[in-house]
């Protein structure tokens, strides 16, 4: 058992749907996740083709944060793309 605990680590995960436009799946990767615009399509079209996709990983703070600000600028310009967290 080591000494110094590593905290749990939590995957924010896009949530693919038929209406939310990819250029806009892109500019939040870049936005929120420091993706360049290369890096960002990838995993749009992961998610795009597979349902789901990680957008990146983080400590269970950082990660509620970008799930909240993922949903809510979806939702202030009317697309339903959702993310959500889970455990590493
Ligand atoms: N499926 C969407 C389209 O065809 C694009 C999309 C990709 C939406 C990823 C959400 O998390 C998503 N316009």
């Amino acid at each position: 058992m080591p000494r110094v605990e590593t905290p749990k680590m939590y995957k924010v995960i896009l949530l693919n749907d038929d209406y939310t436009p990819m250029e806009f799946v892109v500019l939040i990767l870049r936005r929120f996740f420091g993706k360049n615009e290369d890096e960002a399509t990838k995993v749009m079209l992961d998610v795009h083709k597979k349902g789901s996709g990680v957008a990146g990983v983080f400590t269970l703070e950082v990660a509620e944060m970008k799930v909240m600000q993922v949903n809510q600028y979806s939702q202030m310009n009317e697309h339903p793309l959702k993310s959500t967290l889970e455990e590493e």
